[in-house]
């Protein structure tokens, strides 16, 4: 069967920063479209019609949606190359909840410190920093969540470095003072090809994140 696969996607999103690792790390050749979110295509909306959201993977014109969801189709489909959810069961329904507790409480938190202003920013930075310090204690001394090599886990979280940037400028505060074991994760994540193709450059996302936040305003 051939193999038609496209990707909907918005440059800095996280959420599609997830699929785009997963199609690298699978070796996977697609076509990337660029949405504009203010003014949605009709392939989007016919193929999201529920959430209307990206990213949406469409293959041989089937959409899977919500990037945790495609990311475990993306491994069920391409299951020889880089497996990233572990065979064992337990395994996988523990890498499932971390990747749900860093659904949960990432993005939110994200928006907590960029999004904010004053004593309420100070209490977004205050619990990202501690959710970050769980997830610091979950990876113990592993190189990646999942043990030796780079998985599901890893892929739920690594695309949000892009934005800790703009979370530091705007927060005036450093990941390397209070969370210097997810740095030193982050940069050996970065190693990898399919992670630092994925991932815009953190400048680029600050620039966004400023205008976004203007736009917002008016
Ligand atoms: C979130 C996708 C999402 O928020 C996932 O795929 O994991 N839980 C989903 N997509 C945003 C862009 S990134 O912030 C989006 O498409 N927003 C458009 C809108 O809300 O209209």
């Amino acid at each position: 069967m051939a193999n038609e696969v496209i990707l909907l996607d918005f440059w800095p999103s996280p959420f599609g920063m997830r699929v785009r690792i997963a199609l690298a790390e699978k070796e996977v050749k697609y076509e990337y479209k660029e949405e504009d979110l203010s003014n949605k295509s009709e392939l989007l909306l016919k193929m999201n019609p529920v959430q209307k959201k990206i990213p949406v993977l469409i293959h041989n014109d089937n959409p899977v949606c919500e990037s945790l969801n495609i990311v475990q189709y993306i491994d069920e489909v391409w299951s020889t190359l880089n497996p990233l959810l572990p065979s064992d069961p337990y395994q996988r329904a523990q890498a499932r909840f971390w990747a749900d507790f860093i659904d949960k409480k990432t993005f939110e938190g994200t928006r907590k410190i960029w999004g904010t202003k004053g004593e309420e920013q100070e209490a977004g930075k205050k619990e990202f920093i501690e959710h970050l310090k769980v997830l610091e204690e979950q990876l113990g001394d592993k190189p990646y969540f999942g043990g030796d090599t780079f998985g599901y886990v890893d892929v739920a979280l690594i695309p949000f470095y892009s934005w800790f940037y703009a979370m530091e400028i705007d927060g005036n505060f450093k990941f390397e003072e209070s969370n210097p074991k997810i740095i030193e994760w982050a940069k050996r994540c970065m190693q990898r090809e399919s992670v630092v193709k994925a991932l815009p450059d953190e400048k680029k996302v600050y620039e966004f994140v400023q205008v976004y936040k203007h736009l917002r305003k008016n």
